[in-house]
């Protein structure tokens, strides 16, 4: 037996002395001194009481104790399961008690409001400040740099991550040791990664897309990386000409194209600008090659399974497009049924390979229903395949906003929405935003003879839910457009308002 993630993507690098993290003030981080801190956390959690198998739900700013504790829990066989730090209280506790979590990590600041709910639990709570400070590094310093590193296959699971759905409940998307390393080795051998590559690492490291792309391709490649704490622009610019990729959401792109630094001659040591998460938008593409001469490489993944197309490294990358499915995925569009369409045809996208995930946590009437039984996932995604292999995503069958790549499902902010004094009911959209992609709109029904309180709604919603889904206004209608079998028309109120926020 081995531990088949912790030793691909860690243990490979044991005794090296070059670079894995280069931080914005200069601190270099070599490998050797990452695993050493990352052992020095798994002590701990062996030291209280932590089984393999248990989740581990971790609420910090990034930084490099942040990833360090993500080595610790593949090397102890703990299940991670990181959270975007905008979460309130209200949606940490569903993500807690759901995945019934045996230790909390959280910054210092929310400490006090989730020991209660982690008393409910039994679970712990310690705590890891954006400046590496807490009782989690203040256990970790007196322990050793060595872990024997916990036996593991590649079907356990490694990390849950949680994605919204349409009922406005969140599923913890059970992701197995095989499923993170097959797709990591893939995109190294994709993209061309080598230990030569310098990544500017600027996403977020509680989504897929900054830990298990940015991050493990990193990692399984060899590679170091420019880990900066937040996008930046200026920090971008600064790193550019010492770096050779990047990967970001169209947002770092369109900002990007927005600052004159931005020239063909920054980006002339960089080999490779990867977007993802979000349409990039075909003209975002053009722009970027007549200023940089760089292409950008548009790939397609999902939470569920990690990366399932990319745009070649060599062939052409064609704009609008997310290019083929990667090696070991199978794609298909298909009807409702699962029924695969003639080529050319728009459908529902599938996927099945080594990357698709195992079920949803302790959900598995919502696994069956997207899960079908030869393997296929039903990513809820509309795309066509065109005569070159290359697959357009032309809309969604999900009822889902991304914004600046975050995901955003309607349903949730709805339900807060209707449960406000005066409302009778709402329907959530997203509309183009120059910055974001799309923005949240509310659309508001008054009950008979009321005016509701739009403040008082908004600050719901600034209780519940987190920043980034808050609706950028409210507006009130008389009534909301249905069809004859009395949905929702949001395909009108979408038309209606797409020039409200337009630059
Ligand atoms: C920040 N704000 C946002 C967003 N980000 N609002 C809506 N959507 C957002 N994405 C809020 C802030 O809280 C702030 O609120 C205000 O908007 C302006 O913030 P600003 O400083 O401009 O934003 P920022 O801090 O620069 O962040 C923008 C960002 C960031 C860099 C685009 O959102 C980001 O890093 N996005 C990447 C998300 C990501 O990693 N997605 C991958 C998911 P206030 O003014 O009130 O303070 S993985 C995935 O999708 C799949 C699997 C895949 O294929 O990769
Ligand atoms: P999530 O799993 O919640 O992070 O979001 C996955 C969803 O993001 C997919 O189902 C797509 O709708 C969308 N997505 C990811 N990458 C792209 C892309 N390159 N183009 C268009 N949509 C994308």
């Amino acid at each position: 037996m081995a531990n088949p993630l912790y030793d691909g993507l860690f243990g490979v690098h044991a005794g090296k002395t070059t670079p894995f993290l280069r931080l914005v003030d200069g601190q270099i981080i070599t490998h050797q001194d990452f695993l050493g801190t990352s052992a020095q956390i798994a002590n701990v959690t062996a030291q209280i009481g932590l089984q393999p198998g248990d989740r581990v739900a971790v609420q910090v700013q990034k930084s490099p104790e942040a990833l360090a504790l993500y080595a610790a829990c593949a090397q102890a066989g703990l299940v991670f399961l990181p959270l975007n730090t905008a979460y309130t209280v209200d949606e940490l506790t569903y993500f807690i008690e759901n995945s019934g979590a045996a230790l909390i990590v959280c910054d210092a600041a929310s400490e006090a409001k989730l020991t209660p709910v982690a008393a409910q639990l039994g679970a712990r709570v310690e705590t890891l400040n954006a400046d590496g400070s807490g009782t989690l590094m203040d256990q970790a310093a007196a322990m050793p740099t060595g872990f024997a590193t916990v036996d593991r296959g590649g079907d356990d699971l490694a990390a849950f991550l949680y994605t919204s759905g349409t009922t406005g409940r969140s599923k913890g998307a059970m992701l197995t040791q095989d499923n993170l390393l097959s797709n990591a080795r893939t995109l190294v051998q994709e993209w061309r990664f080598t230990e030569r590559d310098v990544l500017i690492h600027a996403l977020p490291i509680f989504h897929t897309h900054g830990l298990f792309v940015a991050t493990n391709v990193s990692l399984a490649a060899g590679s170091s990386m420019i880990f900066m704490p937040k996008f930046d622009q200026d920090a971008i610019v600064q790193a550019m000409p010492n770096a050779t990729s990047m990967m970001g959401v169209p947002t770092f792109y369109t900002r990007l194209l927005d600052d004159d630094r931005f020239t063909r001659d920054l980006t002339a040591h960089m080999r490779l600008f990867v977007s993802g998460s979000a349409p990039l938008l075909a003209e975002t593409h053009v722009q970027f090659e007549e200023r940089t001469g760089h292409r950008i490489l548009e790939r397609y993944g999902m939470t569920e399974t990690n990366m399932n197309t990319s745009n070649p490294y060599d062939g052409e990358r064609r704009a609008g497009t997310v290019g083929m499915p990667l090696p070991g995925v199978e794609l298909r569009i298909c009807d409702a049924d699962g029924t695969p369409l003639e080529q050319g045809e728009i459908g529902e996208i599938e996927v099945r390979g080594p990357n698709v995930f195992k079920g949803y946590w302790k959900m598995p009437e919502k696994t069956a229903a997207e899960l079908r039984d030869n393997g296929f996932f039903i990513t809820g995604d509309l795309g066509r395949i065109d005569e070159d292999g290359y697959v357009h995503i032309v809309g969604r069958n999900k009822d889902l906003i991304i914004s600046g790549g975050y995901n955003i499902y309607p349903k949730e902010i709805e339900l807060v929405l209707d449960d406000q004094p005066g409302v009778l009911e709402s329907a959530v959209i997203g509309v183009p935003h120059p910055d974001f992609g799309e923005t949240v709109l509310g659309v508001i029904v008054a009950e008979n003879g009321k005016t509701p309180d739009t403040d008082a709604m908004m600050e719901a919603v600034r209780q519940s839910l987190a920043r980034f889904k808050h609706p950028r206004q409210l507006v009130v209608v008389e009534e909301l457009p249905r069809n004859t079998m009395g949905k929702v028309q949001k395909n009108i109120l979408r038309d209606e308002y797409r020039g409200l926020f337009a630059s």
